[in-house]
């Protein structure tokens, strides 16, 4: 096979301005006007009114290219696209190859016939996304959420581009992924399937091969229906993750690896990777290959009735884990910026805060190889979504062609990761679907049956038949049959924060698998600096209510902010103030599915980032600035985590002006051991008063049995001080200090803190923070708000800490805490 990339000497010009611009592919419309100066930046205050407008035009992308001998002399010859956004014409010179609208397809053309040695002229002509999806919509209404501009659902565009309550406005358009020519004679290689076959001391790898011959459409198969395939053979070739060559055979049964090095996620083990070369044969000669890495593991989710209802779990090499993780969205909403570095770094920092997992959401895209990538690299178990999100679709039958070949070409592309969880048919349809929520025709309720529990289900019978396949997102397993049961399957817990309940609402419920609870605040305010000018900071501004897509919802965070914090008076007060709410809110939910573990098996966090600088639920800002909550994720996501389940004002009646009653004041601590080893632990607390004097504690050796979780006896504490005093607690192992926390029993707006007197100084790469009395939420940060430190938004006693700075420089250091929230 030869490739013969296509990605150079384009030009784009916006149709009837006839002014051509050198473009780039891959790349965008939008990416391509701001490198030519032709368009101001979307981000910024409101622009995006401006950017929108850009897309009800059309726009042309040409390029010129020769082809060599080699490459034209092939039987055959194809124009392959990896993905066009969306809707599109391709012309070849002056043929028109075909038309196209589904930004998440392979596009392929056979143009041996057209191809001239010079002076090939490739034109794609993209049509106005906007323009498309509101005369569909006037043509037959399709509802879906309000958040995205009308008809969205008519096109298989990643829906958040139209909008979304995180998500700007700016459909865009490109050629966003590869284009090369492929040359080739006889056949081509169409998929490698791999399965694994896990026994005491060795895995056995049986591998599928399909094939395409040259001029022939369907796809012949080594190792399914065909044993042998006329004229054509395949050799595999494993090597381990030291590059040692493990396996060599031709057109083996199974390919076994003695002593197999397993994959696991992070937190259990490492995450080796053995390279798998495939090469496709014919008469000695290599036709085609296939190179890619795979982890040895088996994986599956694991659903048991049990006196709650049904357990659901990721299960790894016969091991339930606890997931830990965040829901993932476009990471730009101008996609050629998503580069594998940016994607690395940002699920790099994911680990690094102890996550195992990552949800995909529907509502995006296919993520490119890249992420798959690295989340084998890291150990994140992938929870994937099929691109199908809160809306109903027109199940014709192109449609239905259209997505399944779309199903066919992702999951052909992602399926041998090892990170690879799960399969779920779309985001939140199954659960609004049956209260007929967008639903205006009763076959839209039967459609969507047919398609998360039929279409999907046959195409991956085919082609995955071993990844677990979830219908929905939540679901308790399809049917309708209450998809949002807390009992069973996943579920999205929306009551805090969508609902307005107080954050205390989360430890009523113990659900199986909470895949979606969030809670939003402000990004930092050298983020917020990027798409404002001084005028624009305050929450209620126009600029800053253009930069919340979620209804009102500044308001809803200065609502949460009554209930806990006392009136920020300053912008930028309010900002970190809006964090910690955040924080606290989400903290105060793990903890406790922690302390559940075995009843509950995971938490996935709404979500980990932004595709644009905007208030949201994302734990890291769209600047690559960990957010509070992220450093709190780091604290509630350690394998080994000592909480506090304690009795308070908040637990009880909030309301100040109540009966006078008795506070009933407790902490109930518990250990959560997600690791695979025992844990032999001292757990230590003391009652201190605001200044942090000790008036009481205690000490308890504790073992922690491998992934489980263990409750220490309840303290009371009824002589506590309700405004006055905190409990602080800690668990050493060995002598280190490895998790820990404080409580207090009112509200913090409520509690009477002492000036903390705090400072911050540096040598090196550490800082020394002091502090005369209690501190909670002690931020600390550089002028240009750069550093990543080995912890931040942190409690502390009176004393002295000292943090490693992880990135960055200690200059312009800057210290506050909840005293200064005033
Ligand atoms: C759920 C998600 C997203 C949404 C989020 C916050 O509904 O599936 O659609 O952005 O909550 O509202």
């Amino acid at each position: 096979m030869l490739i013969q990339k296509l990605n150079e000497n384009w030009q784009m010009c916006i149709n009837n301005t006839e002014e051509f611009m050198p473009a780039a592919v891959p790349g965008s419309v939008y990416q391509d006007l701001l490198d030519n100066n032709k368009m101001e930046d979307p981000y910024y205050r409101d622009n995006e009114l401006k950017a929108l407008k850009i897309m009800e035009n059309d726009f042309t992308y040409v390029t010129c290219f020769d082809v060599p001998e080699d490459i034209r002399e092939r039987e055959e010859v194809l124009l392959h696209f990896d993905g066009i956004d969306t809707i599109g014409d391709i012309y070849l010179n002056g043929t028109l190859l075909g038309h196209v609208k589904n930004m998440h397809r392979i596009w392929e053309y056979s143009v041996k016939n057209l191809l001239k040695p010079e002076g090939n002229e490739l034109k794609v002509v993209l049509h106005s996304p906007t323009r498309f999806i509101r005369e569909a919509y006037e043509e037959r209404p399709l509802e879906g959420s309000s958040d995205a501009m009308r008809g969205f659902p008519y096109l298989r565009k990643a829906h958040c581009m139209f909008g979304w309550d995180w998500g700007p406005r700016l459909p865009d358009a490109g050629i966003w992924r590869e284009v090369e020519l492929m040359a080739f004679d006889t056949a081509r290689l169409d998929g490698v399937y791999i399965t694994q076959k896990h026994e005491e001391g060795r895995v056995s790898l049986s591998v599928q091969v399909d094939v395409k011959r040259t001029g022939v459409k369907h796809t012949e198969r080594f190792g399914r229906e065909e044993k042998e395939l006329e004229g054509l053979s395949w050799r595999i070739k494993v090597t381990d993750p030291e590059g040692v060559p493990v396996f060599e055979g031709l057109c083996p049964e199974e390919a076994v690896i003695e002593n197999p090095r397993l994959w696991w996620p992070n937190g259990y083990g490492s995450q080796p990777l053995y390279h798998v070369d495939v090469e496709l044969l014919c008469d000695g000669c290599v036709l085609d290959s296939w190179s890619k890495k795979i982890g040895l593991r088996t994986m599956t989710i694991h659903r048991e009735k049990d006196e709650y209802g049904e357990q659901f779990a990721h299960e790894v090499n016969g091991v339930r884990i606890f997931a830990m993780g965040a829901d993932y969205i476009p990471e730009d909403n101008i996609l050629p910026r998503v580069k594998p570095e940016r994607t690395y770094e940002l699920l790099k920092q994911a680990r690094n805060a102890h996550f195992n997992c990552i949800r995909v959401w529907g509502g995006g895209n296919y993520p490119y190889d890249g992420f798959w990538d690295a989340c084998d690299e890291l150990g994140l178990v992938v929870w994937e979504d099929f691109m199908f999100a809160c809306a109903v679709y027109d199940l014709t039958e192109e449609f239905e062609q259209d997505i399944t070949e779309e199903f066919i070409d992702n999951i052909k592309r992602i399926r041998h990761h090892a990170c690879l969880g799960l399969w779920c048919g779309n985001n939140e349809m199954e659960m609004f679907v049956k209260e007929g929520q967008w639903v205006t025709r009763p076959r839209e309720k039967s459609d969507y049956v047919k398609m998360y529990e039929y279409i999907i289900p046959k195409v991956l019978k085919e082609y995955d038949p071993n990844t677990f396949y979830w219908p929905a997102s939540p679901s308790s397993g399809g049917a309708f049959d209450e998809p949002n049961d807390e009992n069973r399957g996943d579920v999205h817990y929306w009551d805090v924060w969508h609902g307005n309940k107080p954050i205390t609402e989360y430890r009523k419920f113990f659900f199986r698998y909470v895949s979606e609870f969030g809670f939003q605040s402000f990004p930092s305010l050298k983020t917020v600096e990027t798409f404002t000018e001084p005028e624009d900071r305050n929450v209620f501004s126009y600029v800053m209510e253009k930069h919340q897509r979620n209804q009102s919802a500044n308001g809803k965070i200065m609502n949460y902010m009554e209930q806990t914090f006392l009136y920020p008076n300053d912008f930028d007060t309010t900002l970190y103030a809006s964090q910690l709410l955040q924080a606290e809110a989400i903290r105060y939910g793990v903890e406790h599915f922690r302390r559940n573990r075995g009843r509950c098996m995971g938490t996935v966090i709404w979500q980990l980032n932004d595709c644009w600088p905007v208030a949201s639920w994302a734990s890291i800002d769209y600047c690559g600035r960990w957010k509070a909550l992220h450093y709190y994720a780091k604290r509630f996501f350690a394998p080994v985590m000592l909480s506090c389940a304690e009795e308070g004002i908040l637990t009880q009646d909030t309301n100040p002006n109540a009966e006078p009653y008795e506070v009933k004041k407790s902490i109930h601590l518990c250990v959560a051991n997600e690791t695979m080893e025992e844990q032999n632990l001292i757990v230590k607390w003391t009652l201190r008063n605001n200044r942090s004097e000790i008036l009481r504690g205690g000490e308890e050796a504790v073992t922690a049995a491998p992934l489980s979780s263990v409750w220490l006896a309840k303290q009371d504490c009824m002589d506590a001080d309700t405004y006055g005093d905190y409990v602080s607690y800690e668990c050493f192992r060995d002598g280190e200090l490895i998790s820990g926390g404080c409580v207090i029993f009112c509200a913090p707006k409520h509690y009477r803190f002492v000036d903390p007197k705090l400072t911050v100084t540096a040598e090196g790469d550490v800082l020394t923070v002091k502090a005369n009395a209690y501190a909670r939420g002690v931020e600390i940060i550089n002028e240009a708000d750069d550093m990543l430190l080995e912890d931040n938004y942190f409690d502390m006693n009176a004393g002295e800490r000292k943090i490693r700075i992880l990135k960055g420089t200690p200059e312009g250091l800057k210290i506050r805490s909840v005293y200064n929230i005033r």
